[in-house]
């Protein structure tokens, strides 16, 4: 059994670290990519580590002193992740649900059982009940809005980098032949064996998700992700019931009960919990045993780390969602290797910041 843990202090930085491929997208252009970083101290010297993305650098100013304040109203309590993140949610509620009050539990959520994990001295996924066995991922680090002209050399790039076995491409330009002939630069350039995912990233209305869906769906691909706005799950359900390929949904999903929501309509053949979204540790276990129960395949967005241990004890895991994009602050940045992200044999969530780095993108937002 785990050794008691009680909380001394928590420490909240943030950064803004480079991005090596520009993400443009139909939720923002971003050239650099604001990350803030949690240690939670106790007074037993285990340090629990964690990170969010909160892709907005200003709201590094809001974010911040929400989980500073959080964070003062446990010192000198026991590290319970489960009993926190209600208590969290509790405190919280007030000034709303979703949004960054869930952003700020998860944050500390997933700090917290880095923690307990370390004190056990096991990976996360061990700690959990599971295993450390390699995770089949596609890398989502390119493959942006941009000219088409340049997809096909940056999919063989993408591809290149760990032999990743599929590879993600942002669509929803002006004109279905743009789309088309990016499909066709990345396909010819990745190979048959590489799977291609879609995104639209909420870019579509209603009307024109429902003729370039359908105008796609013979393209084997293997999914077709947020096509049009995340909380219209109506439209989303119809798409899944018309549509031949899989639509994917869930990086927006702000706690398991709204995985559950969707599930219940019938919104999504597939779902991506995000940490920073669903809650942390604790929402994606219980976002896992909803999906689970489901039969729905469930791959991860963003955070790959943490990602890659909890997809090791999640009943219908799929895809990790590879990005590197946390990288530059990262002790001992996770390695891929034939398509699947190693997760190492380290402690925890196995992540420690290079902390000349830190100091070198500190940013007050
Ligand atoms: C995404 C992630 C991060 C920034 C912009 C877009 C995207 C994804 O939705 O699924 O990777
Ligand atoms: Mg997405």
């Amino acid at each position: 059994m785990t050794d008691a843990l009680t909380l001394r202090s928590v420490t909240v930085r943030a950064v803004v670290v480079p991005l090596r491929r520009p993400v443009v997208s139909k939720v923002g252009l971003f050239r650099d990519w604001p990350m803030i970083l949690i240690d939670l101290m106790t007074e037993e010297g285990v340090v629990g580590c964690s990170y969010l993305e909160p892709y907005l650098r200003q709201s590094i100013r809001y974010l911040v002193p929400a989980i500073r304040d959080l964070a003062a109203a446990r010192v000198g309590k026991p590290v319970r992740p489960i009993d926190d993140f209600q208590q969290g949610r509790k405190s919280l509620n007030l000034v709303g649900n979703e949004g960054m009050a869930m952003i700020a539990v998860s944050g500390l959520d997933m700090a917290a059982w880095d923690a307990l994990a370390k004190a056990a001295n096991r990976p996360l996924a061990e700690f959990l009940g599971g295993s450390l066995a390699p995770v089949p991922t596609y890398n989502s680090n390119g493959l942006w809005l941009t000219d088409v002209a340049g997809l096909a050399a940056e999919a063989g790039a993408l591809v290149a980098e760990g032999g990743t076995k599929g590879l993600k491409l942002r669509l929803g330009r002006d004109r279905l032949a743009d789309d088309l002939r990016a499909i066709e630069a990345v396909r010819s350039a990745a190979g048959p064996d590489v799977s291609l995912m879609v995104d639209f990233n909420q870019g579509m209305s209603f009307g024109d998700a429902l003729h370039r869906c359908h105008a796609l769906d013979g393209q084997q691909l293997y999914w077709l992700e947020e096509p049009i706005a995340y909380d219209n799950l109506a439209g989303h359900s119809q798409l899944a019931r018309e549509l031949a390929t899989p639509v994917q949904l869930g990086e927006n999903f702000y706690g398991p009960r709204a995985l559950a929501q969707a599930v219940a309509m019938g919104a999504a053949d597939f779902v991506m919990p995000d940490l920073m979204r669903i809650g942390g540790v604790t929402g994606w276990l219980r976002a896992a045993a909803i999906a689970g129960a489901a039969g729905l395949p469930m791959s991860s967005h963003l955070y790959p780390e943490f990602s890659a241990h909890l997809l090791r004890v999640t009943e219908s895991a799929h895809w990790l969602e590879w990005q590197d994009w946390a990288n530059p602050v990262l002790a001992e940045p996770f390695a891929l290797a034939n398509g699947d992200l190693v997760i190492p044999e380290r402690p925890g969530a196995g992540i420690a910041w290079d902390e000349t780095a830190v100091r070198c993108y500190a940013c007050d937002g």
